[in-house]
């Protein structure tokens, strides 16, 4: 089957709701066309910036609009972000993905910090993803000629389900960053969310928008909600694993060559969750204790679930 770019909202819940089974089937197939068997990435993730941001998206810790735990912290400074990378090196990560709790990148002396870190991480042979809200072309531009492998920017949910969830930017601002990352140069990380008490048509319509990407994102991270006390989703239940499995499965057809990304959320999994989504195409996690301000699995845990599966890490 060739890639296509022009999937429609039918179609896609039509490969969501098949039976599951048959779903995992079908994506494995297409993963195996596309990608090495039993290969896994692991990338590691660490928060530069953390809280006090200004938009106010309902999932997020770190927004100032709510009153979550987290507390705001100043920007972490260059060698030591470059010191953890190499520190994730050691452990076996070959991505690092720096975040800034920002509505969009600010430029001075904190953007010439980022370039820089962007520049260490590269040095260390690692691939860098930066996430840091919008950004112009000029930024992107920049990130670009300090080595920047993807810009990570979500979308998080579908276009009709997005503004029960963030009021403070529209999908269309985010639709532009993306095009902004796209035309400098950089590859997509882009993603979403499950888990919000979003509908099935709209895990299609976000998966939609993805898949009709043309090129597709490189990287698409999937995220199960963490619901965080203080903010307004706090007593969201934690989705069935089935479902985040049947979105895994669809978006690894969709994109079939496509990084997909199992990012927040894999401490509610079982083993054999996790498991179900790798044969559904999954073929990156977050590797490390901590996510941006949530605890992630262990790294003892996570090499005994590779090790138990036969999973190899590595860039082929
Ligand atoms: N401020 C930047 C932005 O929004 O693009 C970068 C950081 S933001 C934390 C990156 C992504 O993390 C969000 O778009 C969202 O998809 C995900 N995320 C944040 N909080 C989460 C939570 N509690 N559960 C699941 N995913 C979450
Ligand atoms: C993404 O899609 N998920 C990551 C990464 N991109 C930046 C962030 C997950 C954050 C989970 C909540 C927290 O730890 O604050
Ligand atoms: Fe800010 Fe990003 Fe959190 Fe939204 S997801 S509140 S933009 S840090």
């Amino acid at each position: 089957m060739s890639t296509r770019h022009d999937w429609t909202t039918p179609e896609i819940l039509a490969l969501l709701q098949q039976p599951l089974l048959d779903l995992v089937f079908q994506a494995q197939t297409i993963h195996r066309q596309h990608h090495p068997d039993n290969n896994i990435q692991l990338a590691t993730l660490i928060s530069v910036k953390t809280g006090g941001c200004a938009e106010n998206c309902a999932y997020c810790p770190q927004s100032a609009h709510y009153p979550t735990a987290v507390e705001k912290t100043a920007i972490a400074d260059v060698d030591a972000v470059v010191t953890q990378a190499q520190r994730a090196k050691e452990l076996g990560a070959t991505r690092f993905c720096m975040g800034w709790a920002w509505r969009e990148i600010r430029e001075g002396a904190s953007f010439e910090a980022m370039l820089e870190m962007v520049r260490g991480v590269r040095q260390l042979g690692l691939e860098a993803c930066v996430t840091a809200g919008m950004l112009n072309q000029s930024q992107a531009q920049r990130l670009a000629e300090a080595g920047l492998t993807a810009y990570n920017h979500n979308l998080d949910t579908s276009p009709e389900y997005y503004d029960q969830i963030i009021t403070t930017r529209t999908y269309q601002d985010r639709l532009n960053t993306l095009e902004q990352v796209r035309n400098a140069g950089v590859t997509v990380c882009c993603g979403g969310i499950i888990g919000m008490g979003e509908t099935e048509r709209d895990r299609a319509r976000l998966l939609e928008v993805l898949a009709t990407f043309d090129p597709h994102p490189e990287s698409v991270p999937i995220n199960a909600l963490v619901a965080v006390t203080g903010t307004p989703l706090e007593n969201q239940f934690p989705v069935d694993a089935f479902e985040l499995v049947r979105l895994c499965a669809t978006a690894r057809i969709l994109m079939p060559k496509a990084r997909i990304r199992l990012s927040a959320g894999r401490t509610h999994l079982s083993r054999e969750a996790q498991a179900l989504c790798f044969m559904a195409g999954v073929n990156s996690i977050f590797y490390g204790e901590k996510l941006l301000t949530t605890a992630n699995q262990s790294i003892d845990d996570d090499r005994q679930l590779l090790a138990d599966l036969g999973l190899k890490v590595g860039v082929v």
